[in-house]
C-alpha cells in the first residue's frame, strides 16, 4: 500500500488542489498532518477527501512527518512519499521515484530540485543558503546529497521502521539522512521539479535551518 503524508501548516489556499491533483493520479490513501493551523486548512483537506491528523499546537514539520509516519507504519504502509501541500511540487515526480524505489530495490529516495533545468531556485537561495546547508550537512550525515532541504522524498517501509524522526522542527533534513547513514539503507536521489511563486521561507527561515542543525549537532 502507498501512502501519501502532507504535512500542512495554514495552507488553506492551496491544500484542496493539491489533494485534488493527487487523488486524480490515482493515489488513494492520502494522510495530512495538520499543524495547528489557524485557517481553514483542516476543513479544505477533509472536504477534498484527504484523512486528516491533528496536532493540537504547532510542533514543525518534523514533528507532523513523524505522526505521519508512525500513523502509515500501523496502517500497512509499504511505501510512503512525502509530499509538500502547497503545491510546490509536481504530483507527477511521484511515480518516477516510486518506480526507482523499487527497481533500484532502495530504502529511501530524496528529491533534487538541482538535478534538472525545471526550478528555477532563487537566487539568495540556490547560491547560499542550500550550498551553505549542503556542505554542513554533508559533513555531519556523511550522505552525498544534492539537495538537503528537499521535502519530496519516498520511503519503504525498511526505512520507516529505522527511521524515527526527533527533531520537531526543519533538522529532520539533516536527521534522516544521518539515520539513512547509521542504518545503512540504500538511498538514491530523484530530479524533481520545485515551483516558485512565493519565496517560501526566505532568509530568515534558512538562517533558522542552520541554527536547529548546528544545535541538533550540539545534542
Ligand atoms: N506540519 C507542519 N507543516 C509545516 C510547518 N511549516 C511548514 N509546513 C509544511 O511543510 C511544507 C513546506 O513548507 P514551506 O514553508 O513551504 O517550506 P519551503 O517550501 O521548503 O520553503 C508545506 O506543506 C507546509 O505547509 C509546520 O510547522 N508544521
Ligand atoms: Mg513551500
Amino acid at each position: 500500500m502507498i501512502f501519501i503524508v502532507l504535512p500542512a501548516y495554514n495552507e488553506e489556499q492551496k491544500i484542496g488542489r493539491v489533494i485534488r491533483d493527487l487523488f486524480q493520479h490515482g493515489f488513494k490513501n492520502i494522510i495530512v498532518v495538520d499543524d495547528g493551523s489557524d485557517d481553514n486548512t483542516v476543513s479544505e483537506a477533509v472536504t477534498a477527501g484527504a484523512k486528516v491528523l491533528k496536532h493540537m499546537i504547532n510542533r514543525g514539520q518534523g514533528a507532523a512527518l513523524q505522526t505521519g509516519n508512525e500513523f502509515v507504519l500501523q496502517n500497512g504502509a509499504e511505501i510512503v512519499v512525502h509530499f509538500d501541500s502547497d503545491g510546490q511540487f509536481n504530483v507527477n515526480d511521484i511515480n518516477k521515484g516510486i518506480e526507482k524505489l523499487i527497481e533500484e530495490n532502495l530504502d529511501i529516495v530524496f528529491g533534487s530540485r538541482f538535478l534538472d533545468t525545471r526550478s528555477k531556485v532563487p537566487f539568495f537561495k540556490k547560491y547560499f543558503i542550500l550550498p551553505f546547508s549542503r556542505i554542513i550537512n554533508n559533513f555531519i550525515t556523511k550522505l552525498n546529497l544534492s539537495d538537503v532541504h528537499n521535502g519530496f522524498r519516498i520511503m519503504h517501509r525498511r526505512a520507516l521502521e529505522k527511521i524515527n524522526i526527533t527533531q520537531d522542527q526543519m533538522a529532520h533534513n539533516s536527521e534522516i539522512p544521518r539515520l539513512v547513514k547509521e542504518n545503512n539503507l540504500k538511498y538514491g536521489e530523484l530530479p524533481v521539479e520545485v515551483l516558485y511563486f512565493e519565496n517560501g521561507q526566505g532568509v530568515s527561515g534558512g538562517l533558522k535551518i542552520l541554527w536547529d542543525l548546528l544545535i541538533a549537532k550540539i545534542n
